[in-house]
């Protein structure tokens, strides 16, 4: 009796400890879940990670990143207004962001991407939520936690 029950408490452990080391499987799909899989998938690839890469180091800094980030947001806002409503989120010229991928474009504006965005649901996405958001987003990328992702990290392994 004694004996079963301490196996069953090193089975217990052990499989905390394997979810523990495995965090990268858990971290994609939270992804997909935490935005959307259009989004994931568009980002997630050599091209848009050479684009936000501006140093060009075969790394993507948290610095590069929230650059990126705000560049694709002034893009958006094109009157300068310091927010985005959904009509404008979605319909923006994807000649805009032509800097990025068009698959990135396409995953970023869509209505659940909108909603997912906007933190507080007032209707707006003001800079701060945007790159709240995305930094979120770069949390997850950065399984190793070094504010780095590489390319291991960046690209989807299907
Ligand atoms: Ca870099
Ligand atoms: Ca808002």
């Amino acid at each position: 009796m004694k004996r079963s029950t301490s196996c069953l408490t090193l089975g217990a452990a052990l499989m905390a400890f394997v979810g523990g080391i495995y965090p990268t499987h858990a971290a994609a799909d939270d992804m997909v879940t935490f935005a959307t899989g259009g989004y994931a998938a568009g980002l997630r690839t050599m091209e848009m990670m050479h684009v936000i890469d501006t140093n060009k180091d075969g790394m993507v800094s948290k610095e590069e990143w929230i650059a990126f980030q705000e560049r694709v947001f002034k893009a958006m806002d094109r009157d300068n207004k310091g927010f985005l409503v959904e009509k404008d989120f979605v319909s923006v010229d994807p000649n805009a962001i032509a800097f990025a991928t068009a698959a990135y474009s396409r995953g970023l504006r869509t209505n659940d991407m909108f909603k997912k965005i906007d933190a507080d649901r007032d209707g707006k996405i003001t800079r701060d939520e945007f790159v709240n958001y995305q930094v979120k987003i770069f949390e997850m990328l950065d399984v190793k936690k070094k504010e780095m992702v590489g390319v291991a990290d960046f690209i989807i392994n299907k």
